[in-house]
């Protein structure tokens, strides 16, 4: 039986490129030099896209494989897909979830700590003979005990929250309504009044047209200039010119970041700046999820051109 012809916008870690090739007829986008003309000579044939969260595909893609049929996304964010242009053509849509969340809100709060413990700098402090040459490192600020806010309780940012809780800190979180497995945490309504009353804040949102840039200068400034701002969901939900500036005036005290706009080049502002912390969108990245992750996106793809129910439908 002919394998079904698969799109591959970016690459995937060998021992998913293996199973894929196996299981797939796979054209690699990623490794096409006249991207549009390999898309018009091969889209005809392509009935399923596997990409990845940050890339997504867009409607010009989507429109360019006219016997489309399902696109499955490698990660729990799918808002670089076009679902209206699925939508309008009966085109399925999966992604990862679950598999990473664990991975991804470690990571949330390594970044907490490790910015707010100045480990980065203290790691530099050892390495140039700093610690002979000028003593004890200087003092930086406490993490456990102290407020939390959470922006978006969904499973990410309940794994956040958890994790936080076993700090002692005390948490408050922000989403469309309150939440009935989160009875011991605040319900704020309001980002802004969130951030008011929080020393480190969360962004774990799932990023679409209605979150973007829900944290703005507003909510920047609300959480002032002793505050964090932590973001592992997606670089369009925080105003990135307004944080920039926030931190280069000290308005905003610090924040720490796995996604950017335009990643992975991210503004230059931020390199010349001492209160951020900067990570290159790997809070899924150890080799356990991503193994999880690639398996789900072959089963997803396996699943619907098998006629079987699709494992973690978005659509
Ligand atoms: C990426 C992510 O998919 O899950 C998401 O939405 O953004 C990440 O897990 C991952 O970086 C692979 O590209």
């Amino acid at each position: 039986m002919q394998r079904p012809h698969i799109l591959q916008v970016g690459p995937y870690p060998a021992w998913d490129e293996e199973p894929l090739n196996e299981a797939f007829t796979v054209h690699r986008y990623f490794a096409a030099e006249d991207k549009t003309a390999f898309l018009a000579e091969i889209g005809p044939q392509v009935r399923g896209i596997a990409t990845r969260g940050e890339l997504g595909a867009n409607r010009a893609m989507i429109e360019a494989c006219p016997s489309l049929e399902v696109v499955s996304v490698y990660g729990v964010g799918f808002d670089a897909v076009d679902l209206a242009a699925c939508r309008e053509r009966g085109v399925r849509v999966t992604n990862t979830p679950d598999v990473l969340t664990n991975d991804v809100a470690d990571l949330g709060v390594a970044m907490m700590l490790c910015l707010s413990r100045g480990m980065i700098g203290a790691e530099r402090w050892v390495r140039d003979g700093s610690w002979v040459a000028k003593g004890l490192y200087p003092l930086k600020r406490r993490v456990w005990g102290r407020r939390a806010g959470v922006l978006g309780l969904g499973r990410i940012g309940y794994e956040v929250a958890k994790r936080l809780a076993g700090f002692g800190m005390d948490i408050a979180y922000s989403d469309v309504a309150p939440k009935d497995f989160a009875p011991d945490w605040e319900f704020i309504g309001d980002p802004v009044a969130l951030a008011g009353r929080c020393d480190f804040l969360f962004v774990t949102l799932a990023a679409s047209a209605a979150t973007h840039h829900i944290v703005n200068r507003k909510v920047i400034t609300a959480l002032g200039e002793e505050g964090m701002l932590i973001n592992i969901s997606r670089a369009s939900n925080i105003d990135e010119d307004a944080l920039l500036e926030a931190l280069e005036n000290k308005v905003l005290g610090s924040a720490a970041l796995d996604v950017f706009e335009g990643e992975p080049k991210l503004n230059p502002r931020f390199l010349a700046l001492d209160n951020v912390l900067l990570q290159p969108h790997h809070a899924s990245g150890t080799v356990e999820t991503r193994k999880a992750m690639g398996k789900l996106v072959r089963d997803n793809l396996t699943a619907h051109f098998a006629g079987q129910p699709l494992l973690t439908p978005v659509l």
